[in-house]
């Protein structure tokens, strides 16, 4: 009966919008834009998500349309992103990769929870604060805009990486590759209005609002 009901208001929701849902879609923001003040204020955030992040959606989408990507897993087209356009490497990586970023922050902070991902955490950084010192030195290294990135590498080991503009370790065009499970913007755009030229203390007030038990249970 639940199903039949289900089937009834998929129908009626589609003929109310006259299309279906798109395969790749556009994800709404997990909080509100002021939700994670003061670290990330509302002005960046409503820019960043709704200009930056829709841009590179509507763009990606531009460069699959009419081709099989449109039904394809992202995830398998990152694996060989290299035999597909330039497009679809910068504009498919900034949407991904800012859905991957928004969700890798929370606004009250959290730790991080019991379980194989906190023992293995510490085994590879001992502390907090050392994961923090390294994580920010990835991200100072940058030269340019990119990403800092903690990733499981095909060994299941924790490794900090970064890359260049919109590319992820998801893609066959990186050094470095594995499993995303962290993911900081360091483009300019992701900080400017509010530290301006201050990388650094952008970087600093992220890690009180990474969501822990997100990037715990992308491991
Ligand atoms: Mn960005």
């Amino acid at each position: 009966m639940k199903n039949i009901t289900l089937f009834f208001m998929t129908i009626l929701s589609l003929s109310l919008f006259g299309q279906e849902e798109p395969f790749h879609k556009f994800h709404p923001l997990p909080y509100s834009y002021n939700a994670l003040e003061p670290n990330i204020d509302a002005q960046t955030m409503e820019i960043h998500y709704d200009r930056h992040h829709r841009g590179y959606y509507n763009n990606f989408l531009k460069a699959i349309k009419g081709t099989e990507l449109e039904k394809m897993d992202i995830v398998s087209m990152f694996s060989s992103v290299s035999k597909q356009s330039i497009a679809v490497r910068n504009q498919g990586g900034g949407y991904w990769n800012h859905t991957f970023f928004w969700e890798s922050m929370v606004p009250e902070g959290k730790k991080i929870p019991d379980g194989d991902f906190k023992k293995k955490f510490y085994e590879t950084f001992s502390t907090l604060e050392q994961f923090e010192s390294q994580f920010r030195e990835a991200a100072m290294s940058i030269f340019g805009s990119g990403w800092a990135w903690l990733i499981k590498d095909e060994n299941g080991n924790l490794v900090i990486t970064t890359t260049a503009n919109q590319d992820n370790p998801l893609m066959d065009v990186v050094v470095v590759k594995g499993k995303p499970l962290l993911g900081i913007d360091v483009w300019e755009h992701a900080y400017y209005l509010k530290y301006k030229n201050k990388r650094i203390d952008y970087v600093n007030n992220l890690f009180p609002i990474i969501n822990w038990e997100k990037v715990a249970s992308r491991y």
